[in-house]
């Protein structure tokens, strides 16, 4: 789905894919039923008002909160739905691609629309300018999993954080094993009370997955450090932040810093470069927003009765479609399952962290970029190779879950509530390119 621009090929993937989803249906119902009432032997009064009362405020102020923080970034993310699907509609035709409404699913370069970073080549501001192409350097340079791996865990060590354990490298899954089946979404393990540190993925040689190791070793980093606290105190601040790590140290893979480690040519100094390079990362971050604050919004209403499973796909799309703005592009009815076909609906994974830490990872990266002394302008900040920057990440890690999240946040960037305004100056040179693109487009949907 990332290289092929085939509207019946990529519709013939798509639905494909959800096939496997349909005899889910019926076991989820029953699995609801059966994780409602453990959460209720818990005292709660259901899992998704269990999974709210995890950051340490009530359920419903967590509500409010994650509203607050999707209302800060919707206009960033409006602008850029609506100049993708001008593009698109350029690609496909406005016919397949209208251009008053929500975009359909399977074109967006991913399986689940969720980041659409392999549309760049549809989308990029000034062709060539700039080398951003990781994936050809991964390529050409014949980069084997355990080099992807080996440079990521660099980059921490270049902060002065640990090596990763001789067994990390012994025990970790980094390939799909061809002689049987494995899960092969990506995730990090921390085993032995923190001493036995792994991951497990499938790796492929492109830009995408090379971001996902740096996302992983940030579990890893964290499991590590926090594995000497009392056994309760073993877990991030919250769990927004223990996707964030490693999502905050991929902010600074900049040009600047993949030219020196050579995983690109050059990085130029051309304003039109910066232009280029954040329309990549907002393919990717920008996205995904409104992806990961819906998952659990429709967890949160199927875990409280609101949602029940004669409507379980029709309040699935109507979510996609009110936060994403995309629609299927074949009839669905309730013999599907569609939300099934996404990893951690079965798996019961949490998506909420994932919306946080999209969030906090700028909030992060704009108080270590402080620490390292950098002068100019955010975007341009890689932390690599700073041991202030490295110290002060290094003991918010080490806190685990010792103290209210509020009080970690206040220690590491002086505010105490996570707040969308660094992501927001973060982009603001693309958010002028996009209002300028979509100037006379009638955008929304
Ligand atoms: O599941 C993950 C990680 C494992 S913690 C690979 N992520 C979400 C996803 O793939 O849907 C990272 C970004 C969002
Ligand atoms: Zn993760």
């Amino acid at each position: 789905m990332r290289d092929t621009r085939d509207y019946d090929e990529l519709l013939e993937y798509w639905v494909g894919w959800r096939e496997v989803a349909k005899p889910m249906r019926e076991q989820y119902a029953r699995f609801v039923e059966l994780a409602n009432e453990g959460a209720g032997e818990l005292g709660y009064a259901n899992v998704g008002e269990m999974w709210r009362s995890a950051y340490d405020m009530s359920p419903a102020e967590f509500e409010t909160e994650s509203a607050k923080l999707w209302d800060q970034v919707k206009p960033l993310y409006d602008a850029l739905h609506c100049h993708v699907r001008a593009e698109l509609g350029d690609v496909y035709g406005e016919d397949k691609v209208p251009q008053d409404g929500p975009i359909p699913a399977h074109l967006l370069g991913n399986m689940w629309a969720q980041g659409w970073a392999s549309l760049y080549d549809l989308v990029e501001p000034y062709p060539g300018v700039g080398d951003i192409d990781v994936d050809s350097t991964l390529k050409t340079k014949d980069f084997s999993p355990q080099e992807m791996v080996r440079s990521a865990e660099n980059f921490y060590v270049s902060l002065g954080m640990p090596r990763l354990p001789d067994t990390f490298w012994e025990r970790s899954m980094f390939s799909k094993p061809a002689d049987r089946d494995v899960v092969c979404h990506a995730s990090a393990w921390g085993l032995d009370g923190g001493d036995d540190l792994r991951i497990k993925m499938c790796i492929n040689q492109t830009y995408d997955e090379l971001r996902v190791i740096y996302h992983e070793l940030g579990h890893n980093y964290y499991q590590g450090a926090y594995k000497d606290l009392p056994p309760l105190f073993q877990e991030a601040a919250h769990d927004g932040f223990h996707e964030a790590i490693g999502d905050t140290v991929v902010l600074s893979m900049t040009p600047g810093y993949l030219a020196e480690v050579g995983l690109v040519k050059d990085a130029a100094d051309d304003p039109r470069a910066v232009i280029n390079r954040q329309m990549q990362m907002a393919l990717d971050g920008i996205a995904f927003l409104p992806f990961g604050k819906l998952i659990d919004e429709w967890r949160w209403k199927v875990f409280s009765g609101e949602i029940t499973p004669d409507n379980y796909n029709q309040s699935w799309w109507d979510l996609r479609t009110k936060y994403q703005g995309i629609t299927p592009a074949v009839e669905r009815s309730e013999a599907d399952f569609d939300p099934g076909s996404k990893f951690h609906i079965p798996a019961n994974v949490p998506y909420s962290r994932y919306f946080l830490a999209r969030i906090l990872q700028f909030q992060f990266h704009r108080s270590l970029c402080q620490t390292a002394g950098h002068d100019g302008e955010l975007h341009a900040c890689s932390i690599y190779g700073s041991k202030e920057a490295g110290a002060k990440f290094y003991a918010m890690l080490e806190a685990g879950a010792s103290q209210p999240w509020q009080d970690t946040l206040e220690a590491m960037t002086g505010q105490r509530e996570m707040d969308a305004t660094a992501i927001i100056d973060y982009f603001a040179p693309l958010m002028a390119y996009l209002e300028e693109q979509n100037e006379g487009r009638s955008c929304g949907w």
